[in-house]
């Protein structure tokens, strides 16, 4: 099959991902799409750029997520950013495989994983050098972005305001820089200073916006596409926080070839189990960790901690050494309800995951 050019302005890659092949077959009516949007009630997809359509979807997507036994994981439906098979350009009948997910854990009672962008190369991760400049953030946003398949790239916005000091934020981030993760200042209004992210928005590649809200993720994309399509919000001036005003993701097909997926700020990035600790900047305490004198140094009061002792002699931050034990914390625990879910569902059997629609079971109970 040769994808028509459209395909490859949002994102098509040459060639088809061999993984592809089964899905295709079992669905030769139906043509690949890409989900450019998500909302609560169903998905939006293209074929090209501007030509997104509300499509239905199969209806075990459509059940609530809610945990049950047997229902299909929020991580298994389509999200943004995802290439799908769709029949008679109305209807989603398969989801093909990803390339890359970037992924965080669902607040709740239950453990669940949540999508926030499938198939992205690149996740610019937003924090502005203003007052809500924070590396222990970015430290988080990185763990949670390195093992995804993209590549992180840290930008820098709001370089341009009176108090910015990039050069200060770089030192802060000098672990993460190890990690060869390049971090970028601008000004997210100014076009030619967004340019210095052309880099890593070639044609046929997607790039994820990631950040608080107020980073300045939608001014980026606003600035990128030469048009005002997303909303911005004043930040609030005595917390230095915006509005949320990005309601859903989207992807965005920019001048350069690239995609652009904005998202709402993510007030809770919580690990989901599958990071490993040294991926947020943290191989030389790790390094530091392997020194001490007992093997399973909680790095407190015990005699002979390398980590302590580096700290004490201002070698590392010790605010960097809490939120490495503070995400460490985190992924172990993520990584615990990971497990029990699993020897949950394959405890349960499995539903019959059935192509087509399935009049009479819209319940979503067993
Ligand atoms: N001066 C300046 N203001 C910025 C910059 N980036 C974002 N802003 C402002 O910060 C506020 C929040 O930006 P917005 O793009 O809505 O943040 P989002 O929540 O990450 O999408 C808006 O008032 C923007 O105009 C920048 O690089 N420089
Ligand atoms: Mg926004
Ligand atoms: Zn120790």
């Amino acid at each position: 099959m040769n994808p028509a050019p459209d395909l490859q302005a949002i994102g098509w890659r040459a060639g088809i991902d061999p993984r592809w092949q089964d899905a295709m077959a079992a669905h030769p009516q139906a043509r690949p799409a890409r989900v450019v949007e998500q909302h609560r009630s169903g998905y939006v997809v293209a074929t090209g750029p501007g030509d997104g359509v509300a499509v239905e979807s199969l209806p075990e997507w459509q059940r609530p997520v809610g945990y049950r036994k047997g229902t299909v994981a929020p991580e298994d439906r389509p999200a943004v950013g995802d290439w799908v098979l769709v029949e008679d350009g109305k209807r989603i009948v398969a989801l093909l495989p990803r390339r890359s997910a970037i992924k965080r854990a669902a607040a709740g009672e239950h453990y669940r994983q949540q999508l926030i962008a499938a198939n992205v190369d690149v996740a610019f991760v937003v924090c502005g050098l203003d007052g809500d400049f924070n590396p222990r953030r970015i430290e988080r946003y990185l763990l949670l972005v390195q093992g995804s398949g993209a590549q992180p790239v840290v930008v820098l916005t709001k370089a341009d305001l009176p108090g910015a000091d990039p050069a200060a934020a770089r030192a802060a981030l000098a672990a993460i820089g190890e990690l060869g993760v390049p971090a970028v200042a601008v000004n997210a209004r100014d076009p030619a200073a967004v340019q210095a992210l052309s880099p890593w928005l070639r044609p046929g590649d997607t790039a994820v916006l990631v950040g608080s809200s107020g980073a300045g993720k939608s001014t980026l994309t606003n600035t990128l596409l030469g048009v005002d399509r997303m909303k911005t919000a004043a930040v609030r001036e005595h917390d230095a926080r915006g509005r949320h005003t990005t309601t859903h993701r989207a992807l965005l097909p920019l001048p350069s070839g690239a995609c652009l997926i904005d998202t709402p700020g993510m007030r809770e990035l919580k690990p989901t189990g599958e990071e490993e600790i040294a991926d947020g900047g943290f191989a030389d305490i790790e390094a530091l960790a392997a020194e001490c004198r007992f093997r399973d140094c909680a790095h407190g009061r015990e005699p002979g901690c390398a980590v302590r002792a580096a700290i004490a002699r201002g070698e590392l931050d010790e605010g960097r050494f809490l939120n490495y034990l503070k995400l460490g914390g985190e992924v172990a625990a993520a990584s615990g309800r990971l497990a029990s879910r699993l020897a949950d569902r394959q405890g349960a059997k499995p539903p019959p995951r059935a192509p087509s629609k399935r009049p009479g079971d819209r319940t979503g109970k067993r």
